[in-house]
């Protein structure tokens, strides 16, 4: 397997600064190294360059838009290259408002190839807001609506086709966050959620089973992990964290569900935050969490 890091160091589409280090985090946990200890070649791309953060407030339902488009630029073609290249990228964010560069590029690589692509979101939020209904105007609440056609221009047109996605390859885990008219729009656009009530009463186990369900060798899965998807205990250095959230095990069990299908192909690792961690650990749980992604487990099993 051939993996190419990308970093993303921006916080512009975040409500708190910070996730700009997250590429560096990652890098100081050794998330290069403990990958090619599991027979991976690595090679790490560096950072993008993109514009700084203004932090300036919301203008018609957007912070930043013109900035977070300029990035998602960045990040859909950095994306995209390594695909078309036979790699895998793993982009290092960077705020969640980057999923919509990273998977607008995945999309457009699976139309070029015929492939079937599933999104697993992991996350405490949606991440579906529009202009119309983000409380807060921060753009990395509205990726997963972007891509789904649901957005400015400027955005959804990034990877060419609109919309890049369809509502049905997406399935959400660990939600714990909604707004109100967000709530709403998931419902009206169909999205399959297994939010944590889902995961209290039935397990990470039956949640991911059906996650996984309808994926076969001609799928590509790309999995987009916002780190704020783990309960604030394990994981505290996130900008919005939600308690509640998935426990060490259960993320564990996730993962690991995910490396037995073979089939991922692409991954976000989104919104870690160090200004607010504790000496690294949220970094360093993210990153034994993607070892197990990549196939680390206690025991050979099957
Ligand atoms: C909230 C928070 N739903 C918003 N979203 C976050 O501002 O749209 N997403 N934190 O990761
Ligand atoms: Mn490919
Ligand atoms: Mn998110
Ligand atoms: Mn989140």
């Amino acid at each position: 397997k051939q993996v190419s890091l990308i970093g993303a160091p921006t916080d512009i589409g975040a409500g708190a600064r910070g996730a700009s280090m997250g590429p560096e985090a990652l890098r100081v946990a050794n998330i290069g190294p403990i990958l090619e200890s599991h027979g991976v070649q690595v090679l790490d791309r560096g950072n993008l360059a993109g514009p700084s953060n203004p932090w300036q407030p919301p203008v018609e339902g957007y912070r930043h838009l013109p900035e977070v488009a300029e990035w998602n630029r960045l990040v859909h073609d950095a994306v995209y290259a390594e695909l078309s290249v036979g790699r895998m990228p793993i982009l290092l964010g960077g705020d969640h408002c980057l999923g919509l560069g990273s998977i607008s590029a995945v999309a457009r690589h699976c139309r070029d190839t015929g492939k079937k692509l599933r999104i697993l979101w992991l996350d405490a939020h949606a991440d579906f807001n529009t202009s119309a209904l983000t409380p807060s105007g921060n753009i990395h609440g509205m990726p997963v609506a972007c891509l789904c056609g649901h957005g400015p221009k400027e955005l959804i047109e990034i990877g060419g086709l609109v919309p890049a996605i369809s509502p049905k390859w997406v399935r959400q885990i660990g939600i714990r966050s909604v707004d109100a008219g967000e709530k709403r729009f998931v419902h009206e656009q169909g999205l399959e959620v297994f939010d944590m009530r889902y995961i209290d009463e039935m397990g990470m186990r039956h949640a991911m089973e059906l996650a996984l369900a309808t994926m076969d060798a001609n799928t590509h899965l790309h999995v987009s992990f916002d780190v704020d998807f783990l309960d604030p205990d394990i994981a505290p250095g996130v900008g919005t964290t939600v308690p509640g959230g998935p426990t060490y095990r259960e993320a564990q069990l996730c993962m690991e569900m995910i490396a037995d299908t073979g089939l991922m192909a692409s991954l976000d690792v989104m919104e870690l935050n160090p200004a607010i961690d504790i000496r690294n650990k949220t970094a360093e749980v993210a990153v034994d969490l993607i070892e197990s992604l990549f196939g680390k487990s206690t025991l050979m099993r099957k």
